[in-house]
């Protein structure tokens, strides 16, 4: 079985629907299973900033599929939310990025394992290191714990004990 860390967010509608139908579809997956979830948090825009606020989590996965076939589930999940991409980094119904996916290190073409930003950004850290205290980046070994960058901007929006609570 392999474990996987996905961040998804949403800034478009109603937000927590979006982020619920994004955790019930992975959980549904034959192949997949939704075992912890962070907090649900409003964060501020990163990267484009001419954009409404954004609720983020994290999620852990136990999965059979291997990393192309998550990926692909999860690009999956975001065509059926409706996701129009037309701004990079822009608004989205909903985004799904895989993290980390145990400890493998993956430099294809189109998957990017850690995920490269992952350290820059409060509104992936703040929840992941919610689920997980003491992860570590893989390739280098440093706990992300030591690396969280400034978290203003991140707020916590709805506490979260459980999986089924967003079921
Ligand atoms: N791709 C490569 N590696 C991965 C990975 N580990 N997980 C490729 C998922 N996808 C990965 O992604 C573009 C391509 O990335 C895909 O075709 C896939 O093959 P996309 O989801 O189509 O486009 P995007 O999300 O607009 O671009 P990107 O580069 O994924 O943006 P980010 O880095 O995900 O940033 N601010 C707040 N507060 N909260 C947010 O959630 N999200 C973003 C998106 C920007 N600012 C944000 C937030
Ligand atoms: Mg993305």
């Amino acid at each position: 079985m392999n474990t996987a860390y996905i961040s998804i967010g949403s800034n478009i509608g109603d937000r927590l629907h979006h982020l619920k139908e994004a955790v019930r579809a992975l959980h549904a997956h034959e192949r997949a299973e939704v075992t912890e979830v962070s907090s649900i948090y409003e964060t501020a825009p990163v990267g484009y900033t001419d954009q409404a606020d954004f609720l983020n989590l994290v999620v852990c996965v136990k999965t059979l599929l291997d990393p192309y076939e998550l990926l692909a589930a999860c690009q999956h999940i975001e065509n059926d939310l409706g996701r129009v991409r037309e701004i990079r980094w822009g608004p989205r119904t909903v985004d799904l990025d895989i993290l980390l996916y145990n400890n493998d290190n993956i430099e294809a073409e189109n998957l990017l394992v850690p995920h490269p930003r992952m350290g820059e950004r409060a509104f992936v850290l703040v929840p992941l290191l919610e689920i997980t205290p003491t992860i570590e980046h893989p390739v280098t070994g440093i706990p992300f714990a030591k690396e969280v960058p400034d978290d203003t901007g991140v707020v916590l929006w709805k506490k979260v004990t459980g999986v089924e609570q967003l079921l």
